[in-house]
């Protein structure tokens, strides 16, 4: 309690990290090769190296045994047979693949990762690895001079988190989230370096709270977990791209999602009834404002019981749900894991029955305090449980319904710890640990198993989810969103970094709550947040009871006008931004990218917050403040255009942009393409006219634009029913170029041309346009100027 007062800094209070307290891995006394890799036995515990890939190395350590290599939650890839040599004198062990060279001091043991070329990556100094009594694990890695951090899943503040302390361990923070809020409720302990434009990522395979400490020491960094096994790889890059997709090799890809979940989501804690969401729905379509959701937040159910419906304030969900899809909009309910005890309620009373609840060592039942009361939790680490409950979902499946909001999955319990006994003991399908060891994939499983139920009931329809908490590998399964924001501007600048780091942590499909949660919201402030959304991946407004209503229209004409315009936007750029949802689902490149990914060697990018990059070419340059119609915009190399008006701007330097309240500033690189559909109706969103703008480039420039469309909404994509077409422009002097280079797919969309315009076209160039004769596409130009 004494916490928030002056008493927290009370001069006895010193918490400085204390490396005396650890016992060092010690010297190297044997190694071997072996079937998995190579085994090192030290003075003080076991380490095996191992090379998963040609670039990425996996190193174990295990204070007692030989280090256990299976048991992944986050990694789903088998290791590959990678070729590795290894030689040795008095001092060292070298391990030699075509890739990367790691060179293994003996006295004491300590670790340096480098490049083929001797290029050091990741090392050790005076600190290594080592560990405490208490069973806690750390690594201690060597800070080099111009090390930039990124990652770390959803944390609060700025992009480049060097200098900071980061604890992973799900928690339901509903306030405040300001820079120093640490944990929130995703864990994933992975980061990148990035060094002089190289970049390396580490991930931390543990499920137990997990540290991490670029802050304590100018020397040296760590990363620690409180238990289990030191289980890191070492992704080497070397590009930051390349870390990402090594990063998602190991810990999967998010499939790609419906085409509706894409679109724009509304929310509210909560639309309470039937008639207040038809009201809404209604409310969309007189005014021409797209939707494809609304969400049913926790009164939809009777008395806070899940897979049921309120009979008086929804008395026939199924035709609300039919009525609505007609008008082209899908429900999504919220679903927390709390079940309430009741012993006339029929989900209770089979997880009682048949034994599914999370239950302590002794065989009682843990009992926490949510919204329903008293409830009992599904033990999403067993099979058996995961299976119910997605079997479970028929209830919603049945109705019509394809989207899942999972909630309350840290999962949070409103007590003094906030969440549950950490001496719960989980079955963890056959192998039982306790809650102080899995509490961090606790959502993570209950997304696996909602994930699963959902896409076998909609049989062959692709399931939406959309989850709160998580952990690595969380992509393969659902959607994040940020949790309980706040309608302060301070909060929409912080979106901007933490989704990108969500992105760069392998989960592309994530975003805020639009206006924001808590708090109310006022016109100006909602106006730029839509802007956001409207490029955000996860585009939802939703904000909290008590707070005013913040749907587009609550602000007057003039302002639903300007959002109105952003939200038809989002639709307009569906294309290419389900081309790059295609391409994150394929490589793990997220869509919405910070400019480093694009620009590594490029320093004015490192920490850049208030810009953002949609895919290879585009940048987004709100305004994130109020009253202000002016902001400074940095542009990497090469020539931009300004999206509304065409004006050209040289990059390698700051522009002054004027972006009054309708406007947001959106920069195109010359040379470069973006496809764009069109807004028609609610119940049209399948565009039937494509076109691809080109800006014209002049340096002897080729750009590779890869369109990418299917039916939105099947697998059937898996099976070759998708349309991918390559197109190249070149800009020369004299021309630009635009060629159809490749098809594949046997998808047939339903539009046959893609319309070109062609933009930003200097006085000596002419436009070639070459068509492919077995190309499903032509290109067709229509303006040029
Ligand atoms: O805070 O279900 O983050 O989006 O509206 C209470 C009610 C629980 C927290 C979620 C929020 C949701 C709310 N929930």
């Amino acid at each position: 309690m004494l916490d928030d007062t002056s008493f927290a800094i009370h001069p006895g209070n010193k918490k400085d990290a204390n490396t005396e307290v650890y016992r060092d891995i010690g010297n190297l006394k044997f190694f071997k090769q072996t079937n998995a890799g190579f085994l090192f036995g030290c003075s003080n515990g076991f380490v095996v190296i191992q090379f998963f890939t040609e670039s990425i190395v996996r190193v174990v350590m295990n204070q007692h045994d030989e280090p256990m290599l299976n048991g992944s939650y986050a990694v789903i890839e088998e290791p590959a047979q990678v070729k590795a040599d290894a030689a040795e004198d008095n001092k060292q062990v070298t391990l030699i693949t075509a890739k990367l060279r790691i060179a293994i001091q003996k006295s004491p043991f300590r670790i340096t990762v480098a490049d083929s070329n001797g290029t050091v990556l990741l090392d050790e100094n005076e600190h290594g690895m080592a560990y405490r009594e208490n069973g806690e694990v750390i690594a201690f890695k060597k800070k080099h001079s111009g090390d930039h951090f990124y990652g770390f899943g959803e944390k609060s503040g700025h992009l480049d988190k060097s200098g900071e302390r980061f604890e992973m361990w799900n928690t339901d923070v509903y306030a405040p989230h300001n820079p120093e809020t640490d944990p929130l409720y995703q864990s994933i302990p992975y980061f990148m370096t990035l060094r002089n434009g190289k970049a390396y990522g580490v991930f931390l395979d543990n499920t137990f709270r997990t540290m991490f400490n670029m802050k304590s020491s100018e020397e040296y960094f760590s990363f620690s977990a409180e238990g289990g096994q030191l289980d890191y790889y070492v992704m080497t890059g070397p590009g930051p791209k390349d870390v990402i997709q090594q990063y998602t090799h190991l810990t999967g890809k998010m499939p790609i999602p419906p085409k509706w979940a894409l679109g724009y989501h509304q929310s509210r804690y909560s639309y309470e009834s039937e008639g207040e969401v038809r009201g809404l729905a209604k409310n969309f379509i007189k005014r021409d404002i797209p939707v494809d959701v609304i969400h049913l937040d926790i009164h939809y159910m009777n008395g806070y019981r899940v897979f049921t419906f309120d009979k008086e304030k929804f008395p026939d969900p199924e035709k609300l749900i039919r009525d609505l899809g007609e008008m082209g909009i899908r429900v999504v309910p919220i679903v927390d894991p709390g079940i309430k005890k009741d012993a006339e309620y029929p989900i209770y009373r089979e997880g009682v029955t048949d034994n599914l609840f999370c239950k302590y060592l002794e065989g009682d039942i843990y009992f926490g305090n949510v919204w329903p009361g008293t409830s009992a939790f599904p033990d999403f680490t067993d099979g058996k449980v995961r299976g119910w409950w997605g079997k479970k979902h028929k209830y919603y499946s049945d109705m019509g319904i394809e989207g899942i909001w999972n909630d309350m999955n840290e999962p949070a319990v409103f007590n003094e710890t906030k969440t549950m006994d950490t001496a719960v003991m989980h079955r963890n399908d056959g192998v039982p640990a306790a809650h102080r060891e899995l509490h961090n994939i606790y959502g993570f499983k209950m997304a696996e198993a909602t994930y699963a139920g959902m896409k076998e009931h909609l049989d062959g329809k692709r399931p939406f989810l959309l989850t709160r908490a998580g952990f690595a590998g969380i992509q393969r399964y659902a959607s994040v969103w940020t949790g309980d924001n706040r309608s302060f501007w301070e909060h929409l600048q912080m979106t901007l970094p933490m989704v990108m780091n969500l992105g760069i942590s392998g989960v592309p499909f994530a975003g805020p709550d639009v206006g924001g949660f808590a708090h109310d919201t006022n016109a100006e402030l909602l106006v730029r947040w839509m802007q956001v959304g409207a490029f955000t991946p996860f585009f939802r407004n939703h904000s909290a009871i008590g707070t005013v209503y913040q749907e587009p229209w609550k602000f007057g004409l003039k302002n639903e006008s300007i959002m109105k315009k952003y939200i038809q936007m989002r639709y307009k750029w569906m294309p290419q931004l389900y081309k790059l949802f295609h391409e994150a689902s394929v490589s793990g490149i997220p869509v919405m990218r910070p400019l480093f990914l694009e620009y590594p060697d490029d320093a004015k990018t490192y920490n850049l917050n208030d810009q953002f990059m949609i895919g290879d070419n585009v940048i987004i340059a709100p305004i994130l403040v109020p009253s202000i119609t002016d902001r400074a915009v940095y542009l990497p190399e090469g020539n931009w255009l300004n999206f509304e008006t065409g004006e050209t701007y040289a990059g390698g330097q700051v522009h002054l942009i004027h972006a009054e309240l309708d406007e947001l500033p959106i920069f195109i690189k010359a040379g470069t393409a973006i496809v764009q559909g069109e807004w028609n109706s609610n119940t049209e969103k399948t565009p039937k006219q494509i076109t691809m703008d080109i800006y014209a480039g002049t340096n002897d420039e080729t750009y590779r634009f890869t369109h990418y469309d299917d039916d939105g909404e099947s697998f059937e994509y898996v099976d070759g029913s998708y349309l991918q077409v390559q197109i190249e422009v070149k800009s020369t002097l004299d021309a630009v170029h635009i060629s159809i280079r490749e098809q594949e797919g046997s998808y047939r969309p339903a539009y046959d041309k893609i319309n070109v315009n062609v933009h930003g076209l200097h006085k000596q160039q002419r436009v070639i346009l070459e068509n492919h004769e077995d190309s499903m596409l032509s290109l067709e130009l229509k303006s040029r100027g």
